[in-house]
C-alpha cells in the first residue's frame, strides 16, 4: 500500500509527497508535530499540517534567513532566534566567528526534542557552548530584552496558532527596543503568491520603525508556491550591503553567496507592487 502526505497550502491547492516511513506523531501543548521520511525530500518536520523543513531543501531557508542579516551587520555578537526549534538557523548563526552568544527562544520544547532525535544534521549546533536554548515565549523574552541584541531572526511557523503574535506590530515594536542602536531584524514573511496582504502589512510596520526596510526572496520547493519572502529591517546598516565581504565569502554554504545576497533583493514586479507605498 502506498502512503502519501498532502499539505493543503491554500483552500484549493496543495503538495503531496510519497511517504517511506512515518517516524513520529504527537500533539504537544502547542501543536501537532509529525516527522515523516519521504522518498523525494528525505525527513520532513510537519507542524499543524504544514511543512517546516526537510532534509533536502532546508539549507535554502536556513541560510537565507540567517546570512543576509548577519553579513550586513559589521560585528554581530549577540543574536536571538525566535522560534526555530529545529535548530537550522542556530547552525547558520554560529558560522559567523563574531557571534559570542546565540539565544534560541522556542515556545515548544517538543519541537527541539523531536528535531534533535530525527534531524541531527539540522539540530547539530544546539549544544554548542555559544548557544543558549531556552524553552520560553519568544514574545515575552523580546519584551524583557531592551537593547540586548545585534541581530534578531524571527523563524516562525505560519501565521496560525502559536505564531500569530509573531506577525503583530506590537511584537515588531518590542524587537526594535530589544535591538542595539545598529541592530537588524529579519522575519520570514511567507509566499508572495499566497500571502500578499501579510507581506504588505509587515513591510509597512517595519518601514515605520526602521531606517532601512527591504523584502527579499528565495526559492524553497517544499514551501507554498515555492517562492518565499523575508522582510528585513535595520536601524543603521543598509541590508543590501555586505559589511565584510571576506567573512561572507568564507561562509560554508550551499545556497548563500555574496552575489546571491545582492540578487535576492531584486524583486519581480508583482512582488515589488506588494510593498509599493
Ligand atoms: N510554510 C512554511 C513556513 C515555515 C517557516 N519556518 C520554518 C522553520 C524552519 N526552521
Amino acid at each position: 500500500m502506498e502512503l502519501w502526505y498532502t499539505e493543503k497550502q491554500t483552500a484549493n491547492y496543495g503538495i503531496t509527497a510519497k511517504i517511506k516511513e512515518s517516524l513520529h506523531t504527537e500533539t504537544s501543548e502547542f501543536q501537532d508535530i509529525a516527522m515523516i521520511d519521504t522518498l523525494e525530500w528525505g525527513r520532513m518536520l510537519v507542524l499543524d499540517g504544514c511543512v517546516m523543513t526537510t532534509d533536502r531543501d532546508e539549507f535554502v531557508y536556513h541560510e537565507m534567513i540567517s546570512h543576509v542579516a548577519l553579513s550586513a551587520h559589521k560585528n554581530p555578537q549577540r543574536v536571538l532566534v525566535v522560534g526555530g526549534g529545529d535548530g537550522g538557523v542556530i547552525r547558520e548563526v554560529i558560522k559567523h566567528p563574531s557571534v559570542t552568544h546565540a539565544v534560541l527562544a522556542e515556545i515548544d520544547g517538543r519541537v527541539i526534542d523531536v528535531s534533535k532525535k530525527y534531524l541531527p544534521a539540522i539540530a547539530c549546533a544546539l549544544d554548542d557552548p555559544r548557544v543558549s536554548v531556552r524553552v520560553i515565549d519568544g514574545i515575552a523574552h523580546v519584551n524583557e530584552s531592551e537593547g540586548q541584541y545585534d541581530v534578531i531572526i524571527v523563524d516562525s511557523t505560519d501565521p496560525i496558532g502559536p505564531a500569530v503574535g509573531l506577525f503583530a506590530r506590537d511584537f515588531y515594536e518590542a524587537i526594535h527596543r530589544a535591538l542595539r542602536p545598529d541592530g537588524i531584524v529579519v522575519a520570514q514573511t511567507e509566499s508572495p503568491f499566497f500571502n500578499g496582504e501579510l507581506i504588505s502589512r509587515v513591510y509597512g510596520d517595519f518601514s515605520s520603525l526602521f531606517t532601512h526596510t527591504h523584502l527579499y526572496l528565495a526559492s524553497i520547493p517544499t514551501y507554498p508556491s515555492g517562492l518565499w519572502s523575508f522582510t528585513i529591517g535595520s536601524k543603521q546598516y543598509d541590508p543590501k550591503m555586505i559589511a565584510d565581504p571576506a567573512r561572507a565569502n568564507s561562509l560554508e554554504t550551499k545556497y548563500y553567496t555574496p552575489d546571491l545576497h545582492a540578487a535576492a533583493f531584486a524583486l519581480p514586479r508583482f512582488a515589488k507592487e506588494l510593498i509599493a507605498k
